[in-house]
C-alpha cells in the first residue's frame, strides 16, 4: 500500500489518485451486444441455450415456480434463518419510514401544487449468484420494492449446476412474497428484463451489481432507452478516516472487508496519524493470512493506499474529493465532521461501526454508488422505486392571481397559444 502525505499532493495529484480507472472494455461491450441481441430476437431459447453454456445447466424452464421455492427454502438451517429475519425487519423498517405524504402547498391564493408518489409498476431485480451468493442484495432491492407497492417484481438470478437456486435467496423470496424466480444470470438476464422474453416478463427499470457483463449489459439498455438502471456501477469501495482514537485492528478488518470483494476493489485509508498507518498496515498482514480470500483482498490492497493529513479537516477535503462508496469515520470526532461531509455513499461513525453492519443488517441500502459517483447520486432506496407525480389544481381567484405573469411570460416566449389558454379562461370567469 503506498503512502502519499496529503499536504505535498498537488491539486492534479489528488485528481489522479481520485479517478477509479476502468479497463478498456471494447470486447466486454462487443460481446454483451451480442447477447443482448440473441436475447431480443430469439428470447427463451437464447436464455436456455446461455444457461447452458455459461452456468453448465440444461434447464427445463426458465423459472422456480413458489412451490419448488418454498420447497427448497425449508432447507435453509435454523441460524440463517433467523439472521435474515433480523435483517429484513430492520431493512424493512428503514425504508418503510422512508414512504412520506407531501404537503399540498398553495403556491399563491387558489393556486395549489403537490407530489403523490406511484409506485414503478414493473421492476427487474438480478441477484448474483454462482461463487457469490448474495441473498443480502436481495433484501436490499427487494424490500424497497415491495414497500413501494411494485406491482411486478421480476427477479433473475444464475441457476446452479442443478437448475435450482440456493436456499438463502428461496428464504429471501419467501419473505419477501415472491413467487418466481428467474433462472438467467449475466447479460442475457438483464437482456430478458429489458425486452422481455416469452417467460420473463418486460421491466421499466432494473436494478442491480453485477459482475462486468451485467454493468455493460445494464449501460447498454440505459443508452438503447428501452429501460431506465438504478445507477452506474463500478467496483466497490472504502475509505476511512482514522486518527489516533481508532484501533488499528479494526481498521484493518474494515478495509479487508473491502478488499475481499474484488481484486478491484479499493481500500483507502486516510490518517491524521503515521504511527497509526503503519499499525494498521502491520495489521493487515496479520489478519490476511487468515482469509480464505487472501489472494483477493491481497490484489486490492495492493491496488490501494494511504493519505497521511495533518488533520481531520485536511481528511474530510480529500474524502470529498475521493467521493467515497463507504465511508467510515473511525474516530471519535465523529460528530464534528459530520457536517463537513459533502459526497459519500453510505457514512458509518465511530469506532464500533463496521461497514459489514449496513452490508448485512442494520438497515441501511447497500446498493450505492461508486467510481465518484457519489458526487451525483444517491443510493437505492425506497424512492429509487417510485416516481413522483405532480399535480396542481386553479381557482378561478387563483386564476386572476395568477394569469397576468404566464400571459408575459408566454408572449415574452413569443408562444401566444400558451397565452391564449389563460386569456380564453380569464375572459370566462370575468362574471365570477
Ligand atoms: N459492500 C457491498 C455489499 C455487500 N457486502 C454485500 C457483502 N455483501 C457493496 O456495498
Ligand atoms: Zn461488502
Amino acid at each position: 500500500m503506498k503512502i502519499y502525505s496529503y499536504t505535498n499532493l498537488s491539486k492534479q495529484k489528488i485528481e489522479d489518485i481520485c479517478l477509479r480507472t476502468l479497463e478498456d472494455d471494447a470486447a466486454i461491450a462487443e460481446r454483451v451486444g451480442q447477447i443482448i441481441n440473441q436475447v431480443k430476437t430469439t428470447g427463451d431459447q437464447a436464455l436456455l441455450d446461455y444457461a447452458g453454456q455459461f452456468d453448465g445447466v440444461k434447464l427445463e424452464r426458465l423459472f422456480l415456480d413458489e412451490q419448488e421455492i418454498e420447497t427448497i427454502a425449508s432447507e435453509i438451517p435454523q441460524d440463517a434463518r433467523e439472521a435474515i429475519e433480523t435483517a429484513y425487519a430492520n431493512i424493512r423498517m428503514f425504508h418503510a419510514a422512508q414512504l412520506k405524504t407531501e404537503d399540498k402547498i398553495e403556491t399563491m391564493p387558489g393556486v395549489s401544487c403537490w407530489r403523490e408518489s406511484r409506485p414503478i409498476s414493473r421492476v427487474g431485480l438480478y441477484i448474483p449468484g454462482g461463487s457469490a451468493v448474495l441473498p443480502s442484495t436481495f433484501l436490499m432491492l427487494g424490500i424497497p420494492a415491495m414497500l413501494a407497492g411494485c406491482e411486478e417484481i421480476v427477479v433473475c438470478s444464475p441457476p446452479q449446476k442443478d437448475g435450482k437456486t440456493n436456499c438463502y435467496l428461496a428464504y429471501c423470496a419467501k419473505l419477501l412474497g415472491i413467487k418466481k424466480i428467474y433462472l438467467a444470470g449475466g447479460a442475457q438476464a438483464i437482456a430478458a428484463m429489458a425486452y422481455g422474453t416469452t417467460s420473463v416478463p418486460q421491466v421499466y427499470k432494473i436494478f442491480g451489481p453485477g459482475n462486468r457483463y451485467v454493468t455493460q449489459a445494464k449501460q447498454q439498455i440505459l443508452a438503447s432507452g428501452i429501460a431506465a438502471i438504478d445507477m452506474p456501477a463500478g467496483p466497490s469501495e472504502v475509505l476511512i478516516i482514522a486518527d489516533r482514537s481508532a484501533s488499528p485492528a479494526f481498521v484493518a478488518a474494515d478495509l479487508l472487508a473491502q478488499a475481499e470483494h474484488g481484486s478491484d476493489s479499493q481500500s483507502i485509508l486516510v490518517s491524521t496519524s503515521t504511527e497509526l498507518i503503519a499499525e494498521v498496515m502491520q495489521e493487515i498482514d496479520n489478519q490476511i493470512s487468515y482469509l480464505p480470500r487472501a489472494t483477493v483482498a491481497a490484489a486490492a490492497i495492493a491496488n490501494s493506499y494511504a493519505v497521511h493529513c495533518e488533520n481531520l479537516q485536511q481528511a474530510m477535503a480529500f474524502s470529498n474529493a475521493y467521493a467515497p462508496e463507504h465511508l467510515i469515520l473511525a474516530t471519535e470526532e465523529f460528530e464534528a465532521l459530520i457536517p463537513q461531509i459533502s459526497n459519500a455513499g453510505s457514512v458509518f461513525l465511530g469506532n464500533l461501526t463496521p461497514e459489514s453492519a449496513g452490508d448485512y443488517a442494520s438497515g441501511t441500502n447497500h446498493t450505492l454508488p461508486t467510481s465518484g459517483f457519489a458526487k451525483a447520486y444517491s443510493g437505492v432506496s425506497t424512492d429509487s422505486f417510485l416516481k413522483k407525480i405532480t399535480f396542481q389544481h386553479i381557482t378561478p381567484s387563483g386564476l386572476k392571481a395568477i394569469g397576468p405573469a404566464v400571459e408575459i411570460l408566454a408572449t415574452a416566449e413569443g408562444l401566444q397559444a400558451h397565452k391564449n389558454a389563460i386569456t380564453i379562461r380569464l375572459k370566462s370567469t370575468d362574471g365570477y
